[in-house]
């Protein structure tokens, strides 16, 4: 069993990263069961929204030349402990326990950003054929800048995680290459889908199997944003990936760790927090 007491949170000199007001309820629970998504009018606090930004933007600035700032992925694995801090905060687990079950691994985060005027369309999708990782997985989907259908944000088809997979298009050696068949998207998927709006600080989780995309930032206001992902560690499909590294351009494999609860198969890496204090550090 982990010890949970370990977990420290050291976004900076003991600062809460997840806001006081926020806790998984369940009718939130009830409303991502029906709708297959759920927003959260409050999420990080304000100063881990402002310490947030100004990671992001040093990580902006630490990447190699030319290197896409849509693309940073699991930047976790890379020393970023302020995302450990949000990943493996107990609130944040208690959500992702309810959705998936107590032994809880993270497998992915990523910080999708779009500079002004700038970010590609993020095709309709499923998350679950595209992640190609047991299910059932669950996700955040945390914005660090307020977010509309100006900058780039993300939207979503309530319900329609009910329907099961849906026809896929295969596009190789594209960075996101596994999405809907456009003609399996309805002729009037813009009245029926909800765009997220969203203030920075607050959060959304949606189903893997809800389709969603996200469109190009066409203002000349930032999109930052932080995505959290979790699968139980019963799971055996781990959807393997090799990842770039924003920095150096270097190859690293995706990690495995153990958050919470027990690892059945006792293979996976134990992770309990950040590691800027120095009980914080469970590995
Ligand atoms: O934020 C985006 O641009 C897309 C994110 C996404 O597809 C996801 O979080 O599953």
């Amino acid at each position: 069993m982990l010890n949970t007491e370990l977990h420290k949170y050291c976004f900076a000199d003991g600062t809460e990263s997840i806001d006081p007001e926020f806790k998984y309820t369940a009718v939130h629970h009830e409303t991502y069961g029906s709708q297959g998504f759920c927003i959260f009018e409050r999420f990080l606090s304000d100063e881990a929204v402002r310490q947030g930004r100004l990671h992001i933007d040093r990580m902006i600035r630490e990447r190699a030349e030319g290197f896409s700032v849509v693309e940073m992925m699991s930047p976790h694995q890379l020393g970023e402990d302020w995302i450990w801090d949000i990943a493996t905060h107990p609130k944040v687990l208690d959500l992702v326990e309810r959705q998936i079950g107590p032994n809880i691994v993270l497998w992915h985060t990523d910080l999708l950003n779009k500079e002004p005027f700038t970010g590609y369309k993020i095709q309709w999708h499923q998350d679950q054929p595209y992640w190609n990782v047991s299910p059932p997985v669950a996700n955040l989907w945390i914005p660090f800048d307020d977010v509309d259908s100006q900058n780039g944000t993300m939207a979503v088809l309530p319900g329609w995680h009910n329907k099961g997979t849906l026809p896929l298009l295969k596009e190789e050696g594209k960075f996101f290459d596994l999405s809907i068949d456009p003609t399996s998207i309805p002729s009037n998927a813009d009245e029926l889908a909800v765009t997220y709006v969203m203030k920075a600080g607050q959060a959304a989780t949606h189903n893997p199997m809800i389709p969603h995309y996200s469109a190009p930032n066409q203002s000349s206001r930032w999109r930052r944003v932080m995505t959290l992902h979790y699968m139980r560690a019963e799971g055996t499909q781990m959807g393997e990936r090799r990842y770039t590294d924003y920095r150096d351009r270097s190859a690293f494999d995706r990690l495995y760790y153990l958050v919470r609860g027990e690892d059945p198969s006792g293979r996976l890496p134990v992770r309990l927090g950040a590691k800027c204090s120095p009980e914080g550090a469970g590995e």
